[in-house]
């Protein structure tokens, strides 16, 4: 059934829906399935399906409902390009306080519209709130500048943040677990769990919490510096998650300010980041982003990009997210990929194809991670163009040969020859961990710096 006299209208105009605010529109790469209808006929039959109508006309629809039909208003069948607005009625509000929910923006943007038998794949690559809906969102309570409070730092351009994850990802028992952290600490400011580590068997959050506690306050009074732990408390049971995150508190004590939670987002979906956003607002909110790939990936057609991902972050309230690594380290990822930092550090930024004002909403902290380690981050922050953000590093530090603690001072020796425009392999010289993270990581090396060996006077 041919709908695109009810959910289509070509004559709309983008800027006019911008300016009269009553849309959340949103931008999808669309293919419809060989043998069904034309373009333009599957795009109106997704709107249908995503607003206020099925496959087939029903009785019961009146003026009221048409009122509020989600509409396509362009597309570009040459490009598989469809954009669509959602008046912004359509969208679920709390009966607690009238604010908004993602969990509805997803159901109907990214919803049944995914299984429908008459389109070969659909995938959201931007999306544009208007300010009247932007602002029922929590967005973030905490964000990077919280951090470089504890540690000390001015709270504007308080610059790189030396992290790690404990590695190895599972099997550590906690006393070997805490050793890890303290070494870390000797050297680096941000250690977070690991996504899956939480209540194992083998490592019980409540004697691993507090082993890790006692670590920071030796690695402190050690380095008389501040220390930072993000401390994963993702749970199927809101309760579960609330339980852990007040342990961690009470456990902490002291440095309780030190304490960030981490929450697995993607897998845990919206309810968990909001549990965390709202039930902690004063501890900074790590959006873990472990299971995206199976959408995000370039290679999947169905679903949502990263930067949606990232965007939809912050719009929950998450104060840093997991940005990947833009090509520079292990994860798949571009170049181009800054602009998802940009995103949700800016307040005012262009997406692919929406330009977002964030009306003062709190920035989301690009975090860096996969694969990174010293050799990588030169070329890493050239490409993004400043180093306000954490970046964590697991091989990275516990996979330098002298130690993580040697592993932590050869991030931040990196990050700084950057920042000076130094030649990395001359400023090695003068720098003996980044030296050894060449080292450390010779593959890199060899792969990033051909002549490391001879300009360092390292033997093969
Ligand atoms: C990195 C990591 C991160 C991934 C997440 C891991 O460890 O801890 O979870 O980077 O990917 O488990 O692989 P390494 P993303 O530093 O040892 O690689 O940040 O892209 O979501
Ligand atoms: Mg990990």
């Amino acid at each position: 059934m041919d709908q695109s006299n009810r959910y289509a209208d070509l004559d709309l105009q983008e800027q006019a829906l911008m300016d009269a605010g009553q849309h959340v529109l949103v931008a999808y790469r669309m293919k419809p399935k060989a043998g069904y209808g034309g373009y333009l006929e599957t795009a109106a039959h997704f709107a249908a399906e995503s607003s206020t109508g099925t496959n087939v006309t029903v009785s019961t629809t009146d003026d009221f409902t048409k009122g509020v039909d989600a509409l396509v208003y362009e597309v570009d069948e040459a490009r598989e390009l469809m954009k669509i607005a959602y008046p912004v009625d359509l969208f679920d509000r709390n009966i607690i306080d009238g604010r908004a929910m993602l969990a509805s923006f997803l159901t109907l943007a990214i919803g049944n519209n995914q299984g429908m038998g008459d389109v070969e794949h659909a995938k959201m690559h931007d999306f544009w709130l208007p300010p009247a809906y932007l602002r029922l969102f929590d967005g973030p309570a905490t964000n990077i500048s919280d951090l470089w409070r504890v540690l000390g730092r001015p709270v504007k351009d308080g610059g790189f943040i030396v992290g790690t994850i404990i590695k190895p990802k599972l099997g550590l028992r906690p006393q070997p677990f805490a050793r890890a952290a303290y070494d870390f600490w000797l050297g680096g400011d941000f250690i977070k769990n690991d996504e899956p580590q939480g209540n194992q068997v083998f490592a019980p959050l409540k004697e691993t919490i507090t082993a890790v506690a006692d670590a920071m306050r030796r690695a402190q009074d050690d380095t008389g510096e501040a220390k930072l732990f993000s401390a994963n408390i993702t749970a199927d049971d809101y309760r579960e998650m609330i339980a852990r995150g007040e342990f961690i508190l009470e456990t902490f004590a002291e440095n309780a300010d030190h304490v960030a939670f981490l929450v697995d987002g993607y897998v845990a979906g919206p309810a968990a980041i909001t549990t965390a956003r709202r039930e902690f607002p004063h501890q900074y909110l790590h959006y873990h982003r472990a299971g995206h790939g199976a959408i995000t990936s370039p290679s999947a057609k169905r679903g949502y990009t990263a930067f949606v991902l990232a965007k939809m972050a912050r719009l929950q309230g998450a104060s840093g997210i997991h940005v990947g690594t833009m090509g520079y380290g292990k994860m798949e990822g571009e170049a181009d990929d800054r602009g998802i930092a940009y995103m949700i550090e800016q307040d005012s930024a262009d997406g692919p194809y929406f330009h977002q004002e964030w009306q003062g909403m709190q920035p989301t902290t690009p975090i860096v991670s996969g694969g990174m380690n010293a050799l990588r981050i030169p070329g890493f922050f050239e490409n993004l163009g400043h180093s306000n953000l954490i970046l964590t590093a697991g091989g990275g530090s516990y996979g330098h040969i002298d130690g993580p603690a040697a592993g932590a001072k050869s991030l931040r020796q990196a990050e700084a020859c950057w920042r000076a425009g130094a030649d990395p392999v001359e400023y090695a010289r003068d720098h003996h961990e980044f030296a050894r993270a060449f080292e450390s990581f010779s593959n890199d090396a060899d792969a990033i710096y051909p002549d490391w060996r001879k300009q360092l006077n390292v033997a093969a």
